[in-house]
């Protein structure tokens, strides 16, 4: 809890959003003891220490026997509740880790006491909440019941759910446009819930529907599309079993994806290759434990993972890639079998253009711009040529730059040169982040959605959707502050944490005429709100959750394309909590009065919904029948089949020039925002960061030794870093401190949200629309 004898802009709240000179910016974990640390990180990735976190999680968390009961049949088939955590697969056999430390911590996230509920609000005003921090007010516990902000009070106050109902239609319905609204999501939703909302909001009128993917993968469906003529990945659990090589692209398997930890190893052990490309040297490209249960430490083996390391430059991944397809063009003029010529001649298109650009593109420009030596490029082309069946799997890393579509379209080119897409063990792999993120947008959520799409929704739904392309995350903002977004609803997230500029991003929030947050815990959307501020608690998924027609289960689509049903496990530990299907259902009734939609019916059994979105989503035949099937269903990947729905009809290659940004220019550094090994997104469970070896602290920038001792600085030293915009503007937090870490010359790493601070609106990519929160300039100098 923060101390109040501060004056107030030197407050918590102050020193969240960057500090100033002399008083240093504060984290947004819990308030730092005083303790830090740092330490080389030696033991194996998710072993002992993954054990003795997730014990304490249960402890803390309360109800360990009731909450491990949860655990321990998430992500199984009979009747468990799907992990809420990450978007990995499970593995069908059940040999494998299908629990991780990250995903039990954040199921026991969820399992808390409903504490956040009127008595909490009525003895803390919003004014002095602020001065929390975020993971103070996370804490809390789960909140109880609907409230509704009094500017009077300056307090939350109980709202009935009509009454709250009522106010988002009346206020929905007294706008002059229904583009004066925006409607956000978090990749967290159930397929049903997301269906449901879209549908409303497209009833209602606009394609407004900013979301999370808009700042993580939104580059990586908009590149695929292009390519491959589909937004998915390609490969499934079987392909990786079959590998015989694996590339792993600015991706932290260890914190972020952990049980793909197991597939990793296992690919190590059956002699696959496997090489990471990061500018940072991360845990999972190490060593890994692999627990075949998790109870069972005894059984842990420790296995060596990661065959290659390539530390390329930040943003310098499209140059490395491409030196590496120079390498076997070079290669093909004397052994024509490096390139698969049958199925480049018959699946693709652009290849002599392509074959042109990298061979005018000089290797001294691809060392310079990737930072990788030509010798460890052609390694990586040799690499390649070894493997017949290549994945390469990518994440943030990639996608959150300015040429970002870009990079992963050179992913597909390189893919295409060896014929490694639609053969066995071998594809494009986007390692999706929330759980079901990927689900979110194959059921409709998308400020660009196509025709085809609409025609099924008008036609099945009886609506008329609009046409035009709807806002996406910067471009909400934006609107808000000039005026002409006036309500904000946001089912689940934390969107005043999560997106770019806090300063701009909070007075965007706080200029809107109502704000609604469907929410589990209590978090700084809630905090910085808009005139009228609605609080909506909804169940989580490891809630039971029982409506008319009996217990209902809700169904999530994981990163390769599977789909498959999930049960909530536990009582609500409130009786005000409802489902996000009864609260999409309500607002929609309460906004649209005269819809024919059957709302009632909808929230009243699921399987009323799955019908209808049998009838519009393609793929999703029989859906009621075949989302009971054990281990659910996959989605029709065409890709995966060699069948491109591409304008010329086969997988495209790409002509992008090489990024010209990857030089900041003298004395400054490219900083990439990352996520600790102890949180999700802006959910910060603790100020430790186990595998990079830093214990204590969040304000603090990772550097490399030489860039240190080239400002003088020593461990631990306090640092300013000033951002410099895209369109000129500066940004600074004062008092962060300096840690050396294996990380590429020039480049510098902090953690989200914390940096989001540094990143203007302007700084996101004009082709892809993502904030470009990889890939930011700054200067770093001692603190004054
Ligand atoms: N426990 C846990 N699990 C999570 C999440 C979480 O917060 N906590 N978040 C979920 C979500 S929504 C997502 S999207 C994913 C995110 O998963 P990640 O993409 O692993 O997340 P980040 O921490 O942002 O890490 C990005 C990685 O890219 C590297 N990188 C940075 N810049 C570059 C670059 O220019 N080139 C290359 N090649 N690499 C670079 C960084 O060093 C880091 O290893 O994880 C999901 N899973
Ligand atoms: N600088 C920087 N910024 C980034 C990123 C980065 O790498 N760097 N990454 C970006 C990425 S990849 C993403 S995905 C976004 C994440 O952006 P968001 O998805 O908006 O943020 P989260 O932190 O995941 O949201 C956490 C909140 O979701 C709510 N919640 C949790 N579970 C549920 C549920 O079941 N239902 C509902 N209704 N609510 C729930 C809780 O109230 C919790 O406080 O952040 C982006 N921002
Ligand atoms: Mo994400």
């Amino acid at each position: 809890m923060p101390s109040s004898d501060q004056p107030p802009d030197r407050g918590s709240q102050h020193r969240m959003l960057g500090g100033a000179p002399g008083v240093p910016a504060l984290g947004r974990g819990p308030e730092p003891t005083g303790r830090r640390s740092r330490h080389e990180y030696h033991h194996p990735a998710a072993g002992w220490g993954a054990a003795r976190s997730v014990g304490r999680v249960l402890a803390r968390a309360g109800e360990p026997i009731e909450g491990f009961r949860s655990l321990l049949v998430m992500n199984h088939e009979d009747g468990g509740f799907d992990c809420p955590g990450c978007a990995w697969p499970d593995d069908p056999s059940g040999l494998r880790l299908d629990i991780c430390e990250n995903g039990v911590k954040h199921a026991a996230w969820e399992l808390t006491a409903s504490d956040a509920d009127r008595a909490f609000f009525a003895s803390h005003t919003v004014s002095a909440l602020a001065e929390w921090s975020d993971h103070d007010l996370e804490e809390v516990g789960r909140l109880a019941e609907p409230m509704s902000y009094d500017p009077a009070t300056d307090t939350y106050q109980p709202i009935s759910w009509d009454d709250a109902f009522a106010l988002v239609g009346e206020t929905l319905r007294g706008l002059d446009s229904p583009d004066r609204a925006a409607f956000y999501t978090s990749g967290r939703l159930s397929n049903e819930a997301t269906f449901l909302y879209q549908l409303w909001v497209r009833e209602f009128g606009t394609n407004n529907l900013p979301d999370c993917s808009n700042m993580c993968h939104e580059a990586s469906g908009r590149a695929l599309n292009a390519a491959i003529g589909s937004g998915k990945g390609t490969v499934d659990l079987n392909d990786w079993e079959q590998a015989d090589a694996i590339w792993l692209i600015g991706d932290n398997a260890a914190s972020n994806a952990p049980r793909m930890l197991t597939w990793l190893a296992e690919a190590d052990r059956r002699g696959a290759q496997l090489v990471h490309i990061n500018p940072l040297v991360e845990a999972a490209s190490r060593r890994t434990i692999v627990p075949h249960e998790l109870v069972d430490m005894a059984t842990f083996r420790t296995t060596r993972i990661g065959t290659m390391n390539v530390q390329v430059r930040i943003g310098g991944d499209l140059a490395l890639l491409r030196g590496v397809a120079k390498a076997l063009f070079e290669a093909a003029a004397d052994d024509p079998s490096v390139l698969d010529h049958d199925f480049l001649a018959r699946y693709t298109h652009g290849l002599d253009d392509y074959r042109r650009l990298v061979e005018a593109t000089r290797w001294s420009d691809l060392v310079r711009d990737s930072g990788v030596p030509e010798r460890a490029i052609r390694a990586l082309a040799d690499s390649y040529r070894r493997s017949e069946r290549l994945i390469v799997a990518w994440c943030l890393g990639i996608t959150q730059h300015e040429h970002g579509m870009d990079t992963v379209r050179e992913i597909v080119n390189l893919l295409l040169l060896g014929g490694h897409l639609g053969r066995e063990g071998a594809g494009l792999c986007p390692v999706r982040g929330h759980s079901n993120v990927q689900g979110n947008r194959t059921c409709g959520v998308n400020h660009r959605p196509d025709d085809a799409f609409l025609d099924r929704l008008a036609e099945v739904c009886g609506i008329e959707p609009p046409r035009g392309h709807g806002l996406g995350t910067v471009e909400t903002i934006e609107a808000m502050r000039r005026g002409d977004v006036r309500v904000f609803v946001s089912m689940g997230g934390n969107f005043a944490l999560a997106a770019p500029d806090t300063p701009a991003t909070f007075e965007a929030l706080r200029s809107c005429d109502l704000t609604v947050q469907v929410s589990t815990k209590l978090n700084r959307s809630h905090i910085v709100h808009g005139r009228r501020a609605l609080i909506l608690p909804c169940l989580a998924r490891s809630d039971r959750d029982v409506r008319a027609s009996g217990p209902q289960g809700v169904t999530v689509e994981d990163a390769m394309s599977m789909v498959h049903m999930s049960y909530g496990m536990k009582d609500p530990t409130s009786p005000h909590q409802r489902s996000e299907c009864a609260i999409v259902a309500g607002m929609a009734r309460a906004t649209l009065p005269e819809s024919r939609t059957p709302w009632r019916e909808y929230a009243d059994d699921y399987d009323r919904i799955r019908d209808t979105m049998s009838r519009v989503l393609d793929g999703f035949e029989d859906f009621n029948r075949r989302a009971r099937h054990p281990h659910g269903f996959r989605i029709r990947q065409l890709a995966r089949e060699r069948v491109f729905r591409t304008p010329s009809g086969r997988a495209e290659f790409s002509l992008a020039a090489l990024p010209d940004d990857v030089h900041p220019g003298p004395d400054r550094l490219l900083l990439t925002t990352v996520r600790s090994h102890d949180q999700f997104n802006t959910t910060i469970y603790s100020n430790d960061d186990r595998y990079r070896g830093l214990k204590g602290l969040r304000t603090v920038v990772f550097m490399n030794e030489a860039d240190m001792r080239a400002r003088g600085l020593g461990d631990f030293d306090p640092v300013d870093i000033t951002s410099v915009s895209k369109d000129g503007s500066r940004r600074t937090v004062f008092g962060y401190r300096a840690v050396t870490y294996e990380i590429a010359r020039g480049c510098a790493a902090g953690y989200m949200p914390e940096l989001n601070v540094l990143c203007g609106l302007a700084d996101h990519s004009p082709t892809s629309g993502q904030p470009v929160t990889k890939h930011l300039v700054v200067e770093v100098r001692p603190s004054t």
